[in-house]
């Protein structure tokens, strides 16, 4: 059963993103990058995947709440959760990850 909501909920944030993704032209194999700054809510070990809550980048992902899977490092190396961070994140049509996780200090503006 938990395995079944956890489904669910990756499926609906996953259809949150492919929203802003359908109006681009689309193109199985491009891998778009981007910079986003978020906060860490949580990691996963077992699986090496991290839950961002991002900030919002313009044209690309509405600010929201979503799970990373993080590549080229591991999730118990980042910095502990709730802190911000800026990430790079790997869109190929739709299909996300993250690299390059650095702790940010807070701007004030
Ligand atoms: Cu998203």
């Amino acid at each position: 059963m938990k395995t079944l909501m956890i489904t669910t909920l990756f499926a609906l944030t996953i259809a949150a993103c492919s929203k802003e993704t359908q109006t681009s032209t689309p193109s199985a194999s491009k891998e778009k990058t981007y910079a986003m700054t978020a906060t860490i809510v949580s990691r996963d070990p077992a699986k090496n995947t991290v839950s961002l809550d991002n900030k919002e980048v313009p044209g690309e992902m509405p600010a929201m709440k979503m799970d990373y899977e993080l590549r080229g490092a591991k999730v118990a190396e980042l910095p502990p959760d709730g802190a911000l961070v800026e990430v790079t994140v790997h869109d190929r049509s739709g299909s996300y990850y993250v690299t390059g996780v650095k702790a940010r200090s807070e701007v004030r503006r």
